[in-house]
């Protein structure tokens, strides 16, 4: 198959979202690594963020983390973002770095706790009404290490009327979108465990609360894209989480461990156009860059995921249509496959060329000078880092 552009026009507004964590220092339990150049403040993650979709035109927003990117007027870093090209995205709250979490946040026995933990994500709604963000995420770490440490049941009870305060204080423009994880910073229970556990939740608050899949939260082997698809059919999947992991919620750069599968995710995707704008589906990246240069680990994963989309649309849905109905397996699966083993690199380079944007982003960025000039203005200040 040979790839064809205007199968790619799909492509045009399509966007990808960056966290300003990738840009701050990361690493694992065991080290933290830093670079120069490294961000101090959230301006300086932004104006770090901003090079990506200078040279992608692809990555137009920037989620924020908070307290980390606390800021004292968040109008001022609202128009800093403007000014750099990129607007915020997602406020994406904190509930596992305080010690009165330490069992739990929205589900904690105390009722005091739990009080706090609101109060946190009604301070978070008003970051959203100071940066016009419309996207509240919210992933819970709350979960328990022992069987009878606390009542499984008691705790789900507690997260629904957590949430209700948290919903019943958004805005009308604002949703809530809510994150699962099967395991971890908790190893034997989890509150928000899985995507069932987050959408039964969800359909009790209201149509503003959708799902968030983080591709990273699922043990080995889950057909991911089968999450996908149902959580699409029930108009619930508002966002990704896109990164890779070899076995745990690695964070390694989307598309780089498997993109096959960020392929089939996005032929899913495809299949119901649910990749154009209108669908509301935030395709957020979450990921660390622990020992790759920060921002160009970020472009190589925004192209990633551009290209997994570009392979998607190029998939013959009437062929694929026609030997699914046919019974025809292998004609099936060979009309899936002939979209996947097209190179649709040149084709995207020339369609970047044509928008008046580098064909080659990795290697414009490294031409461009702004890691070096950063790394020498840079000096002095605490740097960013993930976990601070
Ligand atoms: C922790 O697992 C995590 O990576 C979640 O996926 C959140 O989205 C992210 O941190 C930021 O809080
Ligand atoms: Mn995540």
């Amino acid at each position: 198959m040979t790839a064809d552009l205007g199968a790619l026009a799909a492509l045009d507004d399509f966007t990808i979202e960056v966290p300003s964590w990738a840009y701050g220092n990361s690493g694992t339990r065991f080290k933290v690594f830093s670079t120069p150049g490294v961000p101090r403040d959230p301006y300086e993650k932004i104006a770090d963020a901003a090079q990506v979709n200078a040279v992608t035109g692809l990555a137009p927003r920037v989620s924020l983390h908070i307290p980390w990117d606390r800021v004292e007027d968040f109008g001022a870093l609202t128009a800093y973002a403007k000014e750099h090209g990129v607007g915020i995205g997602a406020i994406n709250s904190n509930l596992f770095q305080d010690d009165d979490y330490r069992l739990g946040s929205l589900t904690h026995p105390d009722p005091r706790i739990r009080d706090k933990a609101v109060a946190h994500h009604l301070d978070c709604l008003d970051v959203m009404r100071a940066t016009g963000s419309t996207d509240l995420k919210l992933w819970l770490p709350d979960g328990t290490n022992y069987p009878g440490q606390d009542s499984l049941r008691g705790r789900q009870d507690r997260l629904a009327e957590s949430l209700e305060r948290i919903y019943a204080a958004m805005d009308d423009d604002q949703r809530l979108l809510l994150e699962y994880k099967f395991f971890e910073p908790y190893f034997y229970s989890m509150d928000i465990p899985d995507w069932g556990t987050s959408l039964l939740h969800c359909l009790a608050l209201g149509e503003r609360a959708q799902v968030v899949l983080d591709t990273g939260h699922h043990a080995p082997g889950t057909n991911i894209e089968f999450i996908v698809m149902q959580l699409v059919r029930q108009g619930r999947l508002g966002a990704f989480d896109l990164n890779s992991r070899f076995y745990a919620d690695d964070d390694l750069m989307a598309g780089s461990a498997d993109p096959f599968q960020l392929f089939r995710i996005m032929t899913e995707i495809v299949a119901t156009g649910a990749h154009r704008p209108e669908s509301g589906i935030n395709f957020m990246l979450d990921q660390c860059h622990n020992i790759e240069e920060k921002i160009p680990g970020q472009i190589r994963s925004v192209l990633n995921v551009e290209q997994a989309l570009a392979k998607a649309l190029l998939v013959d849905a009437g062929a694929l249509a026609e030997a699914q109905g046919a019974g025809d397996v292998l004609g099936a699966h060979a009309v899936l496959m002939d979209a996947f083993d097209t190179d649709v690199r040149g084709p995207l380079a020339d369609r970047r060329e044509a928008r008046g944007l580098p064909r080659d982003p990795v290697a414009a960025f490294a031409a461009s000078g702004y890691a070096s000039a950063v790394a020498a203005a840079r000096v002095g200040g605490t740097q960013a880092s993930w976990g601070a």
